[in-house]
């Protein structure tokens, strides 16, 4: 059985930081197995038509190298799914990562050993290694969530996954397709789709709220400027709750007078993208405010749909705008008035049951040759409760779980020494721009190691206090906030059955996250137990 220093689970933007940190500062002998045949995590299996990042591409990257950051161009304002796959190719070859990785292995099991201090990772491949930490590096959003439909075995068309896609790109031109979901992942997919299909029918369940991108290709000069912008960009991410690189505003949406508001709405919708939300100050939190934001988009939406019917499809909300991750589009909107494409309002009319040649709802038949499942995933805790995870005496992390995820800053968990989550339950990293809180993660668990080897610990273990009290304060950072009010949202396990219904990220800003993670560590990792073979 090999035996490293650290093992790390996935090869995405987490997985290569981490392996990379490792290696080079602390001289660990590190290796990652990674499900996939190659690198890229999230940005590997979302290869959907459209599939594309929402913050953008100078900001939705690393910042732990200058020289990194300089050596690479993006050429959008956003990054679309083959060039951030590229770029974690580049990295990884650039800092000579891929030979400590193993590709095409599972992890099915993790097994504590108390007396050993030591981790046994068993995999699909029947393969054993052991190690004296285990890394998580999943990612929140891997888990792909395919909602049963009866008769699934009857359909005689192609199904896929946005979040399992083949890389071999399906052929769908001029085919009758359908897509569920109208989150981040359907806004994207659906106008690309659109373009190819005979026919398209989208089946909405929830409208989503979808602000302008408004993507364009970058110049010379502005990879320019954003080099030379590095430092600033940097400091700007890091005082900003989401981790982007702009300023927050002051300013109360409902204290503003109407004209001077819709005066920068319509900036904020011209310039496009994920800052609109951050056009007052007040949008998460005041219902009022709240509403002049909803009631801006609305306006919008039926400016844009040319069919009432539509229209109004499309702005039946039940939700506060924000409440749910707000997405951006290109075309989205638009691509409603194509006469090819056809909107189905499925809370009305529910989806019921495959059939050879389609899907049935309660009134309806529908023909499809492909269905397209844009229906998410069993965020933050999916990947991880799918493996077999047993830490000390015998403790299951599917057991301890079962009423919720427990942990301590979403690194650490009680009753499992040495296993690190990056993006753990309880790490605010979904609400941020996720490089920015991976690479904060990282640097966090490689210190929190360096520290141990340095004073000799041979395990590390968060005490069950203060795992619940960081719970607490993850249910105290959101009281106040909007996102409580999506009853179907990832963000509190809404959109799985059965799922604890627990709001799951920190949404008390990455910045004051920063603060926090700092103090523990300050302080000799206060609420953390160390041992010692002497
Ligand atoms: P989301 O945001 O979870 O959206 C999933 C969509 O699929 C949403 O419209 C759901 O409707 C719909 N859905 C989910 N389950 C069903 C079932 N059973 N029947 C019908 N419709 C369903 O996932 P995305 O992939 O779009 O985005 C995930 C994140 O990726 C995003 O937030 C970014 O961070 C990147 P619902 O709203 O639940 O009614």
């Amino acid at each position: 059985m090999n035996h490293y220093d650290a093992i790390i689970i996935g090869a995405g933007f987490s997985g290569l930081y981490q392996l990379h940190f490792l290696r080079e500062n602390l001289g660990l002998n590190v290796k990652i197995l990674e499900t996939a045949d190659n690198v890229g995590g999230t940005w590997f299996w979302n290869r959907y038509p459209g599939s594309r990042c929402d913050t953008e591409s100078k900001a939705y990257t690393y910042y732990f190298s200058k020289e990194l950051y300089e050596d690479w161009n993006w050429s959008e304002r956003y990054p679309t799914q083959p060039e951030i796959e590229k770029y974690l190719n580049y990295v990884c070859d650039k800092l000579d990562l891929r030979k400590d990785i193993e590709f095409q292995t599972k992890v099915t099991d993790l097994i504590y050993d108390n007396e050993r201090k030591t981790w046994t990772t068993l995999t699909n491949n029947k393969e054993k290694f052991s190690s004296k930490f285990i890394i998580s590096a999943v990612g929140c959003l891997s888990y792909a969530n395919m909602p049963v439909i009866p008769n699934k075995n009857k359909f005689q068309g192609e199904i896929y996954h946005t979040g399992d896609w083949p890389k071999i790109e399906p052929e769908l031109a001029n085919k009758n397709i359908g897509i569920i979901g109208t989150g981040s992942t359907g806004i994207q997919v659906i106008p690309e789709v659109a373009k190819l299909a005979k026919k398209l029918t989208v089946f909405q369940r929830t409208p989503n709220y979808s602000v302008p991108a408004n993507n364009y290709k970058l110049t010379q000069n502005q990879k320019n400027q954003a080099n030379i912008d590095f430092h600033k960009s940097k400091e700007l991410m890091f005082q900003h709750r989401g981790g982007h690189p702009w300023t927050h505003s002051h300013i109360s949406a409902k204290a503003t007078e109407v004209t001077k508001r819709n005066a920068l709405y319509e900036k904020a919708w011209a310039n496009g993208g994920l800052s609109f939300r951050d056009t007052f100050s007040d949008l998460s939190i005041d219902a009022d405010s709240n509403l002049t934001a909803s009631q801006f988009i609305i306006n919008k939406i039926k400016k844009i749909i040319k069919n009432p019917d539509t229209a109004a499809m499309l702005t039946d909300f039940d939700h506060p705008f924000g409440s749910k991750r707000p997405p951006i589009d290109t075309n989205y909107y638009e691509t409603f008035n194509r006469k090819n494409v056809d909107l189905i309002n499925i809370r009305k009319d529910p989806i019921k049951s495959f059939k050879t040649n389609g899907i049935t709802t309660e009134k309806n038949d529908y023909e499809l040759e492909v269905l397209i499942f844009a229906t998410g995933f069993d965020a933050l805790t999916g990947t991880l409760l799918n493996m077999n995870i047993i830490g000390d005496n015998n403790i299951s992390l599917k057991n301890i779980w079962q009423t919720g995820p427990k942990t301590n800053l979403g690194l650490l968990v009680p009753n499992f020494p040495n296993l690190f989550l990056i993006t753990g339950p309880g790490s605010p990293a979904v609400l941020t721009n996720m490089p920015r809180a991976i690479e904060q993660h990282v640097e966090w668990i490689g210190n929190c190691i360096k520290y141990m080897l340095k004073n000799d610990y041979d395990s590390i273990q968060t005490t069950v206090e203060a795992a619940d009290d960081w719970t607490e304060n993850v249910q105290e950072a959101v009281k106040d906030n909007f996102f409580l009010s999506a009853k179907h949202s990832w963000y509190l396990g809404g959109n799985i059955p059965g799922k604890p219904k627990i709001f799951i990220p920190y949404a008390g800003g990455l910045n004051k996250y920063r603060e926090i993670c700092d103090l523990v560590a300050q302080n000799d990792y206060r609420g953390c137990i160390f041992t010692k073979t002497t």
